[in-house]
């Protein structure tokens, strides 16, 4: 890619949001993340994260094995947190928290790839911007199962007062996001939703994806 990536094209990268660990898996992970991208998932975030993570070469094959799904599929494969694990595999971005390397930091590494910050308040997402964001992901909007160090519950009202501060890049919301809250935070300012559980604990995994991003551009179109 020359350039960063557009705000555009990375609102469509947005809509159907899948963060996705062997953790978080009932099957074979690359089972679901190929079911995931047969339903239309528009990006995905390995997040090898919680007990019983991997770690070392079996983390880093497995890493490989879920990027190569997503280039064949034509979707971003982003990767949470470990900088080093991005570049070496040349992946398409990062995604960081606030108490992860600096935005500035991770942005000065990883040269124009897409790099996702984590943002809980107005100063926060502010920050985020002027030190090289190209979206943020904002929650948890609702309670999580996924995320035993979750911080409190923002509720949708934080996406209508980040708008509401012409906080205008792309974002993300995350956090217990089901089908039935989509329309609720599409419309409250969310350029897409951010999922674990939705898609990987469904029964069938393709359909909840596909179901997830019906319903998130019949928001958009809404809003
Ligand atoms: N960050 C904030 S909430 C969360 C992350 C990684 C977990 C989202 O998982 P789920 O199952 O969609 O609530
Ligand atoms: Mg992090």
């Amino acid at each position: 890619m020359s350039g960063r990536i557009s705000p555009e094209m990375m609102r469509q990268h947005l809509q159907m949001y899948l963060v996705v660990g062997s953790v978080n898996c009932l099957a074979e992970p690359s089972r679901v993340v190929q079911e995931a991208l047969a339903g239309g998932t528009t990006m995905i975030q390995f997040r090898e994260k919680g007990h019983g993570a991997l770690t070392g070469v079996p983390m880093f094959e497995l890493a490989r094995q879920l990027q190569n799904l997503c280039r064949h599929a034509g979707i971003p494969f982003i990767v949470n947190d470990d900088v080093e694990l991005a570049l070496e595999l040349d992946a398409d971005g990062v995604h960081i928290g606030q108490d992860d390397e600096s935005a500035d930091s991770v942005r000065a590494r990883i040269g124009n790839r897409i790099l996702g910050v984590s943002a809980h308040t107005i100063e926060e997402a502010r920050r985020a911007i002027l030190q090289g964001a190209d979206y943020l992901g904002v929650g948890p909007i609702y309670p999580t199962i996924s995320k035993d160090d979750a911080q409190a519950v923002q509720g949708p009202a934080i996406l209508h007062e980040m708008r509401k501060a012409r906080i205008d890049v792309p974002i993300v919301g995350i956090g217990g996001i089901t089908i039935e809250r989509v329309e609720e935070v599409v419309g409250a300012g969310a350029d897409g939703i951010a999922v674990i559980s939705a898609v990987t604990q469904a029964e069938r995994i393709r359909a909840a994806a596909a179901e997830l991003k019906h319903k998130v551009l019949l928001s958009i179109k809404h809003s």
